[in-house]
């Protein structure tokens, strides 16, 4: 529902934001910071690790992301942008941490209850906190009601001197693209009051180019949860049909192309599995918040998990028939040309197959890192490999990950060799 009704002007409170503080200077938080001081604002990042505190404040960053150190390094050096692991007064908050599951896939909030807890002493009224971590429906509500809980003098109702303005503004951005879709993609902005949303709407103006869609904050938080599983429930469709196709003898990839020629058909790309922190948790979320009815979306998340298993038992089947075998296990990141391996479902095939082979190697291929992940330590039938070497020396070639090294193999090298290819890469 728009929050605007037709015909009423929108309001907007008398309020100019010049200081930003971001709370949680991750692979969001930073990047948002750093457009932010960007655009001409006075940034304060806030983050619990003094090494990521040092690293900005000496015009560095602690995580690889496309185009983001120059915007650090500039923003530092100009004093617009500064870290500390306090939070500061200033005249709006933007909430960046984690929001992992805990339990059976409920979403641990306590790390935005802890930001919430150290905004609240810097508040004197007039101050917008804006909540950009990946949440369940009413987790705005829970952060107004920590911060109002504490400071019970304050009030959401608006244009008041003691009025608080509480929103949530969702992030999209695709990792290896964040500092160009940051600025680029449309983004929607949840108001728990009509003027909340239009303070941050303002605020983002300053360095987003796209459509600020406004709405309240519960379709705001849901709608962001929407996009991901939409995503998840479309590769789940995939994933169970390369499952299908394999049995009835046809290729998944010339199958999903044909059908994709329907003008009203998209589907997305079967694989080992979906990793990353997005579209593997958020749909949980939903699941969480309704149980009972979200029956699709909870069997998506359990086809797509089920996958890696399906791929490993495979690779086991086919390595029981050889003696000896050398595996080569092609890349262990959650998706093509990152360096990222959390909850990546390519490493975790590959770490359960060094687990259970019962006789044979595993050569580890991964371009993007130098030395083997610690899930591997403690087993000697694995090492990491170049990938040519690899591929020449393997009886197996397992393709897990879609890196342009990859795709660029000669295929003469792949006869005589069992190749399972998750991605359909080399077809
Ligand atoms: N994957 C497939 N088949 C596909 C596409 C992806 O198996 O056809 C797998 C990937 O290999 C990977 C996982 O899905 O393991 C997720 O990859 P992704 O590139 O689809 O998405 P993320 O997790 O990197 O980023 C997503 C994006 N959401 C959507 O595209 C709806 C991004 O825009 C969000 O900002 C991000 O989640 C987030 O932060 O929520």
């Amino acid at each position: 529902m728009p929050l605007s009704p037709p015909g009423v002007p929108p309001v907007s409170p008398n309020q100019s934001i010049d200081t930003v503080a971001v709370i949680g200077l991750g692979y969001i938080g930073l990047p948002t910071a750093a457009v932010l001081a960007q655009s001409g604002k006075t940034v304060i990042g806030v983050d619990v690790s003094q090494a990521t505190v040092e690293a900005i404040n000496a015009g560095t960053v602690p995580f690889v992301e496309e185009g983001l150190e120059t915007v650090v390094a500039g923003t530092v050096a100009q004093g617009k942008l500064s870290a500390q692991t306090e939070a500061p007064e200033t005249d709006a908050y933007i909430v960046s941490v984690p929001t992992p599951f805990k339990g059976d896939h409920d979403a641990d909030l306590s790390y935005i209850e802890a930001a919430a807890t150290s905004i609240a002493p810097q508040l004197s009224g007039g101050e917008l906190v804006v909540l950009e971590s990946t949440s369940p429906p009413g987790t705005t509500e829970f952060l107004a009601s920590v911060i109002l809980g504490l400071r019970p003098e304050l009030t959401m109702e608006p244009n008041l001197p003691n009025s608080l303005y509480f929103s949530h503004a969702p992030e999209r951005v695709l990792p290896g693209r964040i500092m160009t879709e940051m600025v680029e993609n449309d983004r929607i902005i949840g108001g728990l009051t009509i003027e909340a949303a239009e303070l941050t709407r303002d605020l983002y103006t300053s360095f987003c180019r796209g459509e600020l869609l406004l709405t309240d904050a519960r379709t705001a938080e849901m709608a962001k949860l929407t996009e991901n599983a939409f995503r998840d429930v479309n590769i789940a469709f995939a994933n169970e049909l390369s499952i299908i196709a394999e049995r009835q003898g046809i290729d998944v990839w010339e199958l999903i192309e044909l059908a994709n020629h329907h003008p009203r058909v998209n589907i997305l790309q079967p694989g080992p599995g979906v990793g990353g922190h997005c579209i593997a948790v958020d749909p949980w979320f939903i699941v969480s918040a309704d149980r009972e009815n979200a029956k699709l979306i909870a069997t998506a998340r359990g086809v797509n998990d089920s996958k890696p298993e399906a791929v490993l038992a495979k690779v086991l089947d086919r390595a029981e028939r050889l003696k000896n075998p050398t595996i080569a296990a092609l890349g262990l990141a959650f998706k093509a040309n990152i360096d990222d391996l959390r909850e990546s479902p390519s490493k975790d095939i590959a770490v359960a197959l060094t687990q259970r082979l019962d006789d044979g190697t595993v050569l580890v291929v991964e371009p993007n890192i130098d030395a083997l992940p610690q899930d591997f330590v403690g087993h000697d039938n694995v090492e990491l490999a170049e990938f040519e070497d690899a591929v020449e020396r393997a009886d197996i070639v397992l393709l897990l990950v879609d890196h342009d090294p990859f795709r660029a193999l000669d295929r003469e090298k792949l006869q005589e060799k069992v190749v399972i290819d998750t991605k359909g890469l080399w077809r």
